[in-house]
């Protein structure tokens, strides 16, 4: 059987073929080239050798974005060990679920992020040893100190291209996370699709992502996809607030920035950042995460003069595999699907629906995960063999367009017509006091389900007729039966990490 490495892929070959020098990451304190992030990568492999980690074994890696994060990532596959990176903003108990779920031998964590951690590492009973990234070792060991024992060359290990190279857990929207199996193909499965053929990637581009490398998402941006050309990408552990994304932007001119629907509108209507400029390089964006408002890809083409590029991925699929496209590009539709994967939408009774029919999507990817660790009953209802299933709702328009409707678990009939609280939160948010919205099903006096609607407001909004002008503007814009019967103000929506609304959240505060 062929051998295939996804590390050998995806970096030894930058510096066989005279990229060695190149930079390949900053984090804005430290740089790795190419050929360091090489050396880098054989030393983790030979420390988790020394620390008696098997193939096929996990480590978990609970890392902000720094260098060293795929310095360990990409080590641990090195060395046929699956690497497993965590969600950062994980709760103690949260932390302990999974690291248990995936009997990771190892833990990485930076040190900012040991206190989370710190009281339950002692109970983990496959944890053999933890590994602090900083400064600060907290009685465990120390990653700089512990490579610096190491050497620098590593025979990479045979694995093959269907093996297991990675888990990433996906949150949903519901439910405790699952283990996803990621193989060694698979990251080139991404690269050489959406990274190649979307957004033409290129040895002379500079990535920046808002979304972290634990993300799917993040790790495409800023790991896979640069990596893939030999492209550089600038890291950033802190919060992606927007003036630290203008700030960014500017410092590094990025040509490619990778952000999120709630990003994209936070930078644009921050008033005290309404003479920031986006850089001078900027050549394409992206967003995913949830469906990019039309409103806001035109207000921030008409400002920036550069594209947003939407597109819908999943955690099981590892990237994206519906996107606009440079040159295509409709706000307010999530476009077409990825060359090399293949949409369907279907009915409850699994049957294909018509142009104009909504339908829940079904994908054929060549980067699906393999399924859900010790997860067979949902590892079958959604892997289903040729297709995966996604969860969402979309609908097709006679150009082959894609538009969001909701999660199949969000929709709901008011008087015996489905609903999609995506519409209802799409036409709220084109009203100028609304800033975000999460639309639930609640049961009116008789038992019967209406809208209702959470609202994040833009400042200095005067809430005097809110209400009512919230209503007549959803009626106006989408059907009278569809407008929300009640309306709550919030400081903030319940999101996944992904940027994705709970509203299963919302739906648990309502008295259906
Ligand atoms: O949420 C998305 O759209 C997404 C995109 C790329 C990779 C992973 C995810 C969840």
């Amino acid at each position: 059987m062929k051998s295939y490495n996804a590390v050998s892929w995806l970096l030894d070959r930058n510096v066989e073929a005279g990229r060695g020098e190149k930079l390949a990451y900053t984090d804005t304190v430290s740089e790795l080239t190419y050929r360091g992030l090489r050396e880098q990568t054989c030393r983790v492999a030979n420390l988790l050798r020394r620390l008696g980690v098997r193939r096929e074994e996990r480590v978990a890696m609970i890392m902000l974005d720094t260098v060293d994060f795929p310095a360990v990532f990409l080590g641990a596959m090195r060395a046929g060990i699956v690497p497993v990176p965590l969600n950062t903003l994980l709760t103690s108990e949260q932390y302990a679920y999974v690291l248990a779920d995936c009997r990771a031998r190892v833990l990485f964590v930076s040190e900012a992020l040991y206190p989370v951690v710190k009281d339950i590492v002692g109970r983990m009973p496959d944890l053999d040893c933890v590994v602090v990234s900083g400064a600060n070792a907290f009685g465990h060991k120390l990653l700089s100190e512990e490579l610096a024992r190491e050497s620098d060359q590593f025979d990479t290990v045979a694995t093959h291209e269907d093996e297991p190279a990675f888990w990433l857990y996906s949150s949903g929207s519901t439910g405790m996370p699952k283990g996803v199996r990621h193989l060694h193909g698979n990251l080139a499965a991404t690269a050489e699709t959406y990274a190649s053929q979307v957004l033409g990637i290129r040895e002379s581009d500079v990535c920046l992502s808002a979304a972290k490398l634990f993300f799917a998402y993040g790790l495409g941006n800023a790991l896979t996809f640069p990596l893939s050309v030999g492209a550089t990408t600038i890291l950033n552990s802190e919060r992606p607030t927007p003036a630290l994304m203008f700030k960014l932007l500017n410092r590094y001119n990025p040509t490619i920035f990778y952000g999120v629907p709630t990003l994209f509108a936070a930078m644009l209507h921050d008033e005290s950042l309404r003479h920031e400029k986006a850089g001078s390089a900027l050549r394409i964006c992206t967003s995913a995460g949830e469906a990019l408002p039309e409103s806001v890809g035109n207000a921030w083409k008409a400002r920036f003069g550069v594209d947003i590029l939407d597109g819908v991925g999943s955690t099981e699929l590892l990237h994206i595999f519906l996107s606009n496209a440079p040159g295509d590009i409709k706000y307010g539709s999530s476009g077409r699907p990825v060359p090399g994967y293949q949409v369907r939408l279907v009915n409850e009774a699994g049957e294909g629906v018509p142009d104009g029919e909504v339908g829940e999507m079904l994908v054929h990817a060549p980067s699906a995960g393999e399924g859900y660790w010790n997860q067979r009953h949902k590892t079958r209802s959604t892997f289903e063999g040729y297709w995966t299933r996604t969860g969402d709702k979309y609908v097709r328009d006679a150009e082959g367009r894609y538009t969001f409707c909701g999660r199949s678990d969000d929709m709901f009939k008011v008087s015996g017509i489905w609903v999609s609280p995506f519409e209802v939160e799409s036409a709220l948010i084109t009203h100028p006091s609304v800033l975000e919205a999460a639309v639930v099903p609640e049961a009116d006096p008789e038992g019967l389900l209406k809208p209702k609607a959470y609202v994040v407001l833009r400042p200095s909004v005067d809430r005097a007729t809110l209400h009512e002008a919230l209503k007549d503007h959803v009626k106006q814009k989408i059907g009278p039966w569809k407008y929300p019967r009640w309306i709550e103000v919030v400081d903030s929506l319940p999101k996944t990490a992904t940027g994705k609304i709970q509203r299963f959240k919302l739906r648990e505060g309502a008295s259906q």
